[in-house]
């Protein structure tokens, strides 16, 4: 027996080098949901102190861990069991790639020697080729003497240059493994400097700010590579400097506060379309901004400059007259110090234009954000949760849904950075509740999530998650009865609702209450303000159902101009 214990002290196993290696370099939470062959895994990694949080669907812990990538610049871990559950949590990794947040899937998976011969292993499936063309990198540990390696791999992989999803494929006998401890703590790599400054060429610097002085009417859009890049301070210096207008992306809004002189987001039309030099900072010419492809003023194409850290980004829609290659803190500093002492700020005629359209649109907007209208429209009901971010501007505000989301990032005024996190580049609907579970778990802050009846459905049931672990989340759901609208009919006149209509007068609130949280239905912004209001208060778990006028909104709110349309009437 103590021959036994003995041989035992000397030994170590897949398990625990997986657990070593991850608190070696200072990853403690992982995202998860049970099951063959990682059920022990996370129960062990419970014992070793590590925070394991257990979902309801993995793509919702995928979700998460996206965005605990994103709010901390180390990989969000979600864990999977094998085939479907990896595939859950896939769609996750992929949109964690596509937004560029360093994130790591982690999926057991069955034997080698009967997936590779196809003879029907327990969930069999070649999970390592599926993963590979989706995600940054995939890597397969085979050997317990690997493990060391392959998960500091993953972790450079996913921060280091432009962040991203990264695969880790861990074979069910991998974890039984066993090894000598001695030289399997030796094989433990702690990842050193993971995401390394990458400065840019000082000619690029120089460059650009020459591109920039000449121009009459400069625009800069921030995007969420400066908020995840965290140079918060140096971005502000830089605008504030440059006397440039700025537009923030979607989640970049709250880098400078919306309500800043320079912002430009209230007269973002007018900002895209006659400006004539556009600065990027951790923005990509993607849809989101029409590929870049709008022309200005005497119809001269329109000069672009572009930071970012992914050299391959320049020119992919359109000429990057002035590309700075390069971490964006670095990038920041190198521009402010290029400026000098005696830079001027940009014509004051454009500038001014700018400012009086915001104060024109702003002025223009107040009272319909006060209407205390029943049923609500999404002026009144976001006017009374502008408010509330307003006085409690740490709050992080999580949003989705077509109209609940365009107004919502339109009103909804943001005071600090990477507090708005939404369905970035795709448009994801389903990151409601995954996304606002990470920010409370990663953060600490009271989360408001401001969700489309639709979009909820999609994660809706991590509401006992967040019950479960007690988190300070209070989810408001615009309920207007359907995606869009609630007034849709079928076109048949069958007998089936139409395809966008849900049932009416759903009780969201009732959903919550079914796991011990408070649950409220709100038919007026007063009565919204105040289940808000007494939510954040508290940090109870609370769903607030907010009756919203069905009739209010519109058609893929504002994007309906990417619906195709039909040419050829149908054939009876
Ligand atoms: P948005 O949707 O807000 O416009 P995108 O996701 O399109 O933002 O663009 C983010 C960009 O930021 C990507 O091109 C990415 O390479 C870049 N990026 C991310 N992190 C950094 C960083 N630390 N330094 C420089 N660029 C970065
Ligand atoms: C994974 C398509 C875009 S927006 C939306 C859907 C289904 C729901 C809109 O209704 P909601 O908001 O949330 O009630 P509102 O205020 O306009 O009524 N599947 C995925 N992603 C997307 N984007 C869709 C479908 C979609
Ligand atoms: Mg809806």
């Amino acid at each position: 027996m103590a021959e036994e214990m003995a041989e035992e002290a000397t030994l170590t196993d897949g398990f625990n080098l997986v657990i070593d290696a991850l608190k070696l370099n200072d990853i403690n939470t992982i995202y998860n949901v049970p099951g063959i062959p990682i059920t022990d895994l996370g129960r062990y990694m419970q014992a070793a102190g590590m925070r394991v949080l257990s979902f309801r669907h993995e793509q919702n812990a995928g979700y998460a861990a996206a965005i605990a990538g994103y709010l901390t610049q180390k990989p969000g871990v979600c864990m999977t069991v094998s085939a479907p559950g990896f595939l859950n949590g896939l769609t996750a990794l992929a949109h964690a790639t596509t937004n560029c947040f360093p994130m790591i899937l982690i999926s057991g998976s069955s034997e080698r020697e009967i997936i590779d011969l196809q003879q029907g292993d327990y969930e069999e499936m070649d999970q390592l080729a599926i993963a590979k063309p989706l995600c940054k990198a995939a890597y397969r540990v085979l050997h317990a003497e690997d493990i060391g390696i392959g998960i500091a791999r993953a972790i450079r992989a996913a921060v280091s240059g432009r962040p991203g999803g990264v695969y880790l494929d861990f074979p069910a006998k991998l974890l039984a493994q066993t090894m000598d401890a001695a030289a399997g703590e030796q094989s433990l790599v702690k990842v050193i400097d993971a995401a390394p400054r990458q400065l840019p060429a000082p000619e690029s610097v120089a460059r650009a700010l020459d591109v920039l002085k000449g121009a009459e009417r400069p625009l800069i859009i921030l995007g969420k590579g400066a908020a995840y890049a965290q140079a918060d301070d140096a971005i502000r210096e830089f605008v504030e400097k440059s006397g440039v207008p700025y537009l923030p992306m979607s989640m970049a809004k709250g880098l400078l506060p919306d309500t800043h002189k320079q912002s430009a987001g209230a007269a973002r039309s007018l900002a895209l379309k006659e400006s004539d030099v556009v600065m990027l900072i951790g923005a990509r010419l993607n849809w989101l901004l029409s590929h870049g492809k709008g022309r200005t003023w005497g119809d001269k194409p329109k000069k672009f400059i572009q930071v970012d850290i992914e050299p391959k980004e320049m020119d992919s829609n359109v000429e990057i007259v002035a590309p700075v290659v390069g971490d964006i803190g670095s990038c920041v500093a190198a521009l402010l110090d290029g400026m000098g002492d005696s830079w001027s700020a940009p014509p004051s005629d454009w500038t001014g234009a700018i400012r009086e359209k915001v104060e024109t649109n702003v002025a223009r907007m107040a009272p319909r954000l006060q209407n205390n209208n029943v049923p609500m429209d999404y002026q009144g009901a976001l006017g009374a949760l502008r408010t509330i971010i307003k006085q409690r501007p740490d709050a992080i505000l999580v949003n989705e849904g077509a109209n609940t989301l365009d107004f919502a990032r339109s009103i909804i005024d943001m005071y600090k950075p990477r507090k708005r996190l939404d369905v970035g580049t795709w448009g994801v609907m389903g990151v409601g509740m995954g996304t606002a579970i990470a920010a409370a778990v990663e953060t600490g802050n009271q989360v408001l999530a401001i969700e489309g009846d639709s979009a909820f459905g999609f994660s809706g049931m991590e509401i006992e998650t967040i019950c479960r672990y007690d988190l300070p989340v209070c989810v408001v759901v615009f309920n207007n009865g359907g995606i869009y609208q609630g007034t849709g009919v079928n076109p048949s006149g069958g007998s089936d609702v139409s395809t966008t209509v849900f049932v009416k007068d759903s009780r969201y609130d009732k959903m919550i209450e079914a796991f011990g949280g408070v649950g409220v239905t709100a038919t007026s912004p007063d009565a919204l303000s105040q289940a808000v209001n007494a939510a954040m208060d508290s940090g109870k778990p609370t769903l607030v159902n907010a009756v919203i006028d069905e009739a209010a909104g519109t058609e893929s709110g504002r994007i309906g101009n990417l619906n195709p349309q039909r040419v050829v009437a149908q054939k009876k």
